[in-house]
C-alpha cells in the first residue's frame, strides 16, 4: 500500500484510533520510515528567544502556570523599554528568532503590539517575528473592535514575520469547554490560521495532551488539523506538547507514559503528512525523551529558547534555555544531523 492509501484509511477516526493499538515499534517504524523520506537523518533546530510581555489574563485556562493568579502572585507587564531591552539582548545572543506571546491583558492593545513589533523590524530587520497566538488574535479582535482579518493584516504590514502554533490546546468543545471556557473557539482557531495561510503567511499548530482528554480527542484535533492544512497549506510545524502539572488548577488523574507520549508523537507522523515538520519540544519532553522522539516521527525539536516562562511556571526545566553547542552535541549523539534553520526551515549549518 502507498503512504496515501494508508493514510487514507486512517482519515475515518475510528480507524485512526486503531493506530494507538499498534506496539511502539510497529507505530516508530511507520512513523520513522515517513520521516526518513522527508529529511533523512537531519534533526532541525533554530537560535530564538521567547519574550512574554505580560502575564496579566483575563482568561482563565485551569492548565496555565504562567498567568498571574493564585498560585502564581507575580504579576507583572513589561514596558516597551524592557520588552525591548530584552530583544536586544537575544540579538546579542545570537537569536535569529523572537517568538512573541503572553497572556490576555486588556491593558496591552493592539496598537501597543503592533509598535513593539515595527520597532523591532526598524532596529532588526535581519529577526524573523513569530508572534501572537490565534488566541491573542481573537483576544484583540474582541477588544479593538476589529475583525480577525484585520489585526492579521495589520499583524503583516506593521512586521510580524509568522504566527506560533498556541492557543490550539484541545480542539474537542467538551474538553475546551472544561480546561479553557471562554478562550477562542476551535473554529475560529482555525480560521484565524486559515486567515493567515491566505496572505501568504506560515504557522505552527500545537496539541495540549496528557492531561483530561482522551484518545480520541487527540485523533480528532489532528484530523480536524489535516483538513485544515488540505484548504490552507500554511502549516510549517505541528507540536504535541506534553502537559507540565505544576502551579495550576487543572485536576489530574494520571499522566501519559512515555510510550504513550512516543505513540502518540508517532500517529502525528502519520496523520498529518502533509505538515512538513513535526517538532519534539524539548520544553515539554524534556530533552532525552525529544531526542528518543526522533525515531518516532519527529524532526525538530525547537530551539535555544533562551528564556521561557510558560511551560517551566509549570514544572518543566526549561526557564533558561539551553546553549547551542549543548544542543548540537546531544543531537549527534543520539545518532542525528543537527541542522540550524531559520524560522521557515531553510537551512543555515549542516554540523
Ligand atoms: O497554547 C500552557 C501551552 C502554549 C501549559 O509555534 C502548556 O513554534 C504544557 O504554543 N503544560 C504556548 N503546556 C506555547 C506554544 C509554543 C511553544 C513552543 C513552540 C511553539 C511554536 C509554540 O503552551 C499554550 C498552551 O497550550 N501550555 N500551559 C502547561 N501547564
Amino acid at each position: 500500500m502507498s503512504k496515501n492509501e494508508i493514510l487514507k484509511s486512517f482519515l475515518v477516526p475510528k480507524e485512526a484510533l486503531k493506530l494507538y493499538d499498534l506496539d511502539i515499534f510497529t507505530l516508530g517504524k511507520m512513523a520513522g520510515a515517513i520521516r526518513e523520506e522527508y529529511f533523512g537523518k537531519k534533526t532541525f533546530f533554530n537560535s530564538n528567544r521567547h519574550l512574554n510581555p505580560t502575564n496579566e489574563c483575563s482568561d482563565i485556562c485551569k492548565f496555565c502556570a504562567f498567568s498571574a493568579h493564585r498560585k502564581n502572585p507575580n504579576s507583572y507587564t513589561l514596558s516597551k523599554k524592557e520588552a525591548l531591552d530584552q530583544v536586544q539582548m537575544a540579538v546579542n545572543n545570537g537569536a535569529l528568532e523572537i517568538h512573541i506571546v503572553g497572556a490576555h491583558n486588556p491593558k496591552l492593545d493592539l496598537e501597543w503590539y503592533l509598535e513593539l513589533f515595527r520597532t523591532i523590524k526598524e532596529k532588526y530587520p535581519q529577526i524573523h517575528i513569530k508572534a501572537l497566538t490565534g488566541a491573542e488574535v481573537n483576544f484583540l479582535s474582541k477588544i479593538s473592535n476589529k475583525s480577525y482579518q484585520e489585526v492579521l493584516e495589520l499583524m503583516v504590514e506593521n512586521g510580524v514575520d509568522s504566527m506560533p502554533g498556541g492557543g490550539a490546546e484541545i480542539f474537542d468543545e467538551g474538553i475546551r469547554e472544561k480546561i479553557c471556557k471562554g478562550k477562542v473557539d476551535s473554529i475560529r482557531w482555525l480560521e484565524i490560521h486559515g486567515y493567515w495561510h491566505s496572505l501568504g503567511k506560515k504557522s505552527n499548530a500545537t496539541m495540549l495532551f496528557g492531561h483530561i482528554e482522551s484518545r480520541e480527542h487527540r485523533i480528532d484535533h489532528l484530523l480536524r488539523l489535516y483538513h485544515q492544512q488540505e484548504k490552507s497549506q500554511g502549516f510549517n510545524a505541528f507540536i504535541p506538547l506534553v502537559y507540565q502539572k505544576e502551579n495550576n488548577f487543572l485536576k489530574v488523574k494520571s499522566f501519559p507514559s512515555g510510550q504513550e507520549i512516543l505513540k502518540t508523537i508517532a500517529i502525528s507522523r502519520i496523520l498529518l503528512p502533509n505538515i512538513p515538520h513535526i517538532k519534539a519540544y524539548w520544553a515539554t519532553l524534556g530533552l532525552n525523551l525529544a531526542l528518543v522522539a526522533q525515531e518516532f516521527g519527529a524532526d525538530d525539536i525547537d530551539g535555544t529558547i533562551q528564556k521561557e516562562a510558560i511551560q517551566s511556571a509549570a514544572g518543566s526545566k526549561s526557564a533558561n534555555g539551553i546553549l547551542r553547542d549543548e544542543l548540537i552535541s546531544q543531537i549527534k549523539d543520539s545518532g542525528f544531523i543537527p541542522v540550524e534553520r531559520d524560522s521557515l526551515y531553510n537551512e543555515i549549518k549542516i554540523y
